[in-house]
């Protein structure tokens, strides 16, 4: 089917509403998605029809849950072309996932060993590895980068060595958009024998990643940012690394067997999917990614792109407006800040008239330390979104602007 705009935002119940009496013009798809009706439909009736837990018990109930979570660990597993079911580990979501692997790495890791981390990080993918350090005697290094918001590719060969055990790179940065060359991150880091993390949580709705082609160790991400709910999203590892690293988290589920002498533990991926899961956000999330693979990713890619040009073209044309993020490879997100005005003023005012954007450091606090600002206004763009949308968020921060000056 071609893509139309118009019909797509009809799946989605919320884009009907009003927020301080202007349709909602929703804008903050970075921080999470919103819900198309099969996603929605897909909760209810879990919660309507088959609740009951999974791989417990022998009741057809219980089959049929567990079926359905089963089915949506194999979509993921298709979605992101992974080669086995079981190197698809349900979390709690992005942070969750990288915690898991920093935890694991306790055991690997001792002084004079070397973690590096971009500069372009969320804050979730630069404290697990700072606490790991400490925890291990480990050292965080950072790439650098540039006015743009580049990473500078020079300075993170000069950083690998020999002592370089793991590198943790976000595929998109929440906070500018700018899209990293993981492939050449990934191989570079392989030469030296290290490990890579890629953190999807900005990618995955924009991107439908390879992750055999990528040849990267593990993949962390959240299903709220894919249209899916909140509180699940997945950590992929290679078998290998999965087997070798220790249980995050002990209790029911995770056991081969236990004694009050020892306890062996289950394989994959159930080893780490202690206690009962969010079983109705695992199967949801099948349902979401069911729901961006029926709208196309090259089709999504192509319309989030043409509103990032457009909206680029519209809100430079502001005088005193900056945009943080100028890369050539960018998603679409628009970092920015009006001179003399404080990002949060801008978020308040555009507020008011219906467009919800997030303000402030975006958790990437590092990044607003490299230009010297205390954050930024963030618009980012979904494939629900409209050029009609972005000439709303145009003069409102027009409008803002005049109010604040
Ligand atoms: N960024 C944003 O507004 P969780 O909260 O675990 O689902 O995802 C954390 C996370 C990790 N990495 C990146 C690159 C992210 O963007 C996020 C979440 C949201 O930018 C909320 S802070």
């Amino acid at each position: 089917m071609a893509f139309n705009v118009q019909e797509i935002r009809k799946d989605f119940p919320i884009l009907q509403r009003e927020v301080n009496g202007k349709p909602l013009v929703y804008l903050d798809n970075a921080a999470t998605a919103q819900k198309p009706q099969a996603v929605i439909d897909c909760i209810v009736d879990y919660y309507s029809n088959y609740n009951a837990n999974i791989h417990r018990g022998v009741h057809s109930l219980s089959q049929e849950a567990t079926d359905a979570y089963e089915g949506a660990r194999k979509k993921i597993q298709e979605h992101f072309n992974i080669k086995h079911a079981h190197e698809v580990i349900f979390t709690a979501g992005t942070t969750h996932g990288i915690n898991l692997v920093a935890n694991g790495f306790n055991k690997f890791l001792k002084k004079g060993d070397e973690i590096i981390v971009s500069a372009l990080e969320h804050h979730s993918n630069i404290v697990p590895w700072q606490m790991l350090c400490e925890r291990t005697g480990a050292e965080l290094k950072v790439i650098p980068i540039d006015e743009k918001g580049v990473l500078i590719l020079s300075e993170y060969e000069k950083l690998l060595s020999k002592n370089t055990k793991l590198v943790f790179v976000n595929h998109i940065s929440n906070a500018l958009g700018t899209i990293n060359p993981i492939a050449e991150i990934i191989e570079k880091a392989h030469e030296k024998g290290a490990a890579v993390l890629v953190d999807g949580a900005q990618s995955c709705s924009h991107i439908k990643p390879d992750l055999q082609a990528l040849d990267v160790d593990f993949y962390v991400t959240s299903a709220h940012k894919m249209c899916g709910p909140t509180g699940v999203g997945i950590l992929y590892g290679k078998e290998e690394w999965l087997n070798k690293i220790p249980p995050y988290q002990g209790g029911g589920e995770m056991i081969a067997e236990v004694t009050f002498k020892k306890t062996t533990y289950a394989g994959l991926p159930h080893k780490f999917e202690a206690g009962t899961p969010n079983i109705s956000g695992g199967i949801a999330f099948g349902a979401a990614i069911d729901y961006l693979n029926s709208i196309g990713f090259n089709e999504i890619e192509a319309h989030e792109h043409e509103l990032l040009r457009y909206a680029t073209d519209q809100l430079t044309t502001i005088e005193g407006l900056k945009i943080y993020g100028t890369g050539v490879d960018k998603t679409s997100v628009i970092s920015f800040n009006i001179e003399g005005i404080h990002p949060y003023d801008i978020g308040t005012i555009v507020d008011k008239l219906g467009i919800a954007v997030r303000t402030g450091h975006h958790c990437a606090q590092p990044i607003m330390d490299y230009y010297k600002i205390p954050g930024t206004v963030r618009a980012s763009f979904a494939f629900y979104n409209t050029k009609e949308e972005v000439d709303a968020l145009v003069k409102a921060v027009k409008k803002a602007k005049t109010m604040l000056t």
